[in-house]
């Protein structure tokens, strides 16, 4: 493909979408036909939307702009290997953790400032500031307590700069978005979202995203070790051509997309799409999840999933739970009988909601039909033709590169040379705080136990088992 075709805005590729422009690319009713598209789940393939968002303030920041709303605070960032040659990927509880204000992270990738910790220049370590809930993360803070009124004020404006109207969600804007500002080279495992689907803005520099379908599913091992709530990985490092080649006959049989983001652009992810994500430079990104019908399914499925770990993990000892917890999970410890009760009984009984609001909602449309002629009221109803499917596609395609599965060892960093595994940390000064709680070391081995968590929580199998609890909740519900 030509490289500059891939950089064409919306109004050189396709003139339906333009002709109804308010800004150049989009209006109110592409947005609104988009919607429908995206919430009734229509689309199935990735979709970018080339430069929608270049209009957003936020992709309009300069370093000094975000530098200015972090100010002096200390970030949590992780980081991890440049080179990973491992079989297992390079798991979230083997890298390190570190604390670093915002002038040191960029001074350290300027090469200005060196971390106080061995082998951590930017080409033998990334760092993450990942998976930020943006209003735990971006707020102004005040000097004076005269200032916090318009603080307040300030803050709640810096939200809406991230509102998602332009692909047709008004409704949300920073409230329900999530921060990630990776360096160059830092990632995150290829796995897929359980729930929801997918809206992602580059907001500065370049990410590429390796997306697979679905039906890919069963060629990338899927895991639920180490155990995320809402997150199935993939047991295959891609970040490494010899893991690549040692599972070559499975990829082979992958349908792999490459879809590199750049400033104002977006992408859509349809729902349990795999994704394996690297930043190819200093890269800040933003998304939302859109909540979909078959979520309220799904709940059900995670909940299940979530007694049995947690069963798991209390009844062992507990460095069972260093192994398979992932580390934003390790709260499971603490939880007891009634918390996972709870969990069931409210992912179940909002299920069985759902459920009747459906019925209901189609045993109304039944009588409505019956009704005479006359009587009926028509609503205005939304074509989702307006804003044919095919044209999205087409527009999207030249986005996103099919690619032959041989070329995903081009997504690979090169073979390591490293022995050392997870990083080290020594004596810090005080804008870097380095965790030194020990990640668990080594190749961690599976055990019978494991294989058993990843039996259960196999996509195919915990259907099954969330279908039949449904079935004995009503069946008790009915005795009842
Ligand atoms: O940007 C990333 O590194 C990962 C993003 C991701 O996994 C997601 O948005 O679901």
């Amino acid at each position: 493909m030509d490289d500059s075709a891939k950089h064409l805005p919306l109004r050189k590729i396709s003139g339906d979408l333009t002709s109804i422009g308010r800004t150049p690319f989009v209006s109110s009713k592409f947005s609104d036909c988009l919607r429908e598209l995206i919430l009734q789940d229509k689309i199935g393939e990735p979709l970018v939307f080339r430069k929608i968002h270049e209009d957003w303030a936020p992709c309009k920041w300069t370093l000094g702009d975000w530098g200015d709303i972090f100010r002096d605070e200390k970030l949590s960032v992780r980081y991890g290997r440049q080179k990973w040659d491992k079989s297992n990927p390079q798991w979230e509880s083997l890298c390190g953790n570190l604390e670093i204000t915002w002038t040191k992270l960029i001074e350290w990738i300027r090469g200005e400032y060196n971390l106080p910790i061995p082998n951590s220049s930017t080409q033998d370590i990334w760092m993450y500031y990942d998976y930020k809930y943006l209003p735990e993360v971006i707020h102004l803070k005040s000097e004076s307590e005269k200032d916090f009124l318009k603080l307040i004020y300030l803050s709640e404006n810096l939200k809406k700069k991230f509102c998602w109207s332009n692909l047709g969600f008004h409704d949300r804007n920073g409230d329900h978005s999530t921060l990630w500002i990776g360096t160059s080279g830092s990632y995150t495992n290829t796995h897929y979202d359980t729930y929801s689907c997918n809206l992602v803005c580059q907001v500065y520099g370049k990410k590429t995203w390796l997306v697979f379908p679905p039906c890919d599913t069963e060629h990338l091992q899927p895991t639920r070790v180490p155990y995320e709530e809402s997150s199935v990985y993939s047991q295959i490092n891609i970040a490494s051509s010899k893991q690549i080649q040692n599972n070559i006959s499975a990829i082979k049989k992958c349908s792999p997309r490459r879809i590199t983001l750049e400033p104002g652009d977006c992408l859509y992810l349809p729902p349990k799409w795999w994704h394996f994500v690297k930043s190819e430079d200093f890269s800040i990104s933003v998304n939302t999840w859109i909540e979909l019908p078959s979520d309220h399914f799904t709940r059900v499925e995670e909940a299940v999933l979530r007694a049995v770990v947690s069963s798991f993990v209390n009844s062992t000892v507990p460095s069972t739970a260093d192994k398979v917890l992932n580390p934003n999970e390790m709260d499971l410890t603490e939880i007891g009988e009634k918390d996972t009760e709870d969990t069931l009984r409210v992912a179940s009984k909002a299920f069985f909601d759902y459920e009747e609001s459906i019925s209901q909602s189609s045993s109304e449309k039944s009588a409505k039909q019956l009704e005479p002629q006359g009587l009926q009221i028509k609503k205005p109803r939304l074509s989702l033709e307006e804003i044919s499917l095919e044209k999205l596609m087409e527009y999207s395609s030249v986005s996103v590169e099919k690619l032959p599965p041989f070329k995903l060892e081009e997504e690979a960093s090169g073979p390591s040379t490293e022995a050392t595994g997870e990083p080290s940390s020594s004596q810090l000064p005080s804008n870097v705080d380095c965790n030194h709680e020990a990640p668990p070391k080594g190749s961690p081995t599976p055990t019978y136990f494991e294989d058993v968590l990843n039996a259960v929580g196999h996509p195919d199998v915990l259907k099954q088992i969330a279908q039949r609890f449904l079935h004995n909740v009503k069946q008790r519900n009915s005795t009842d």
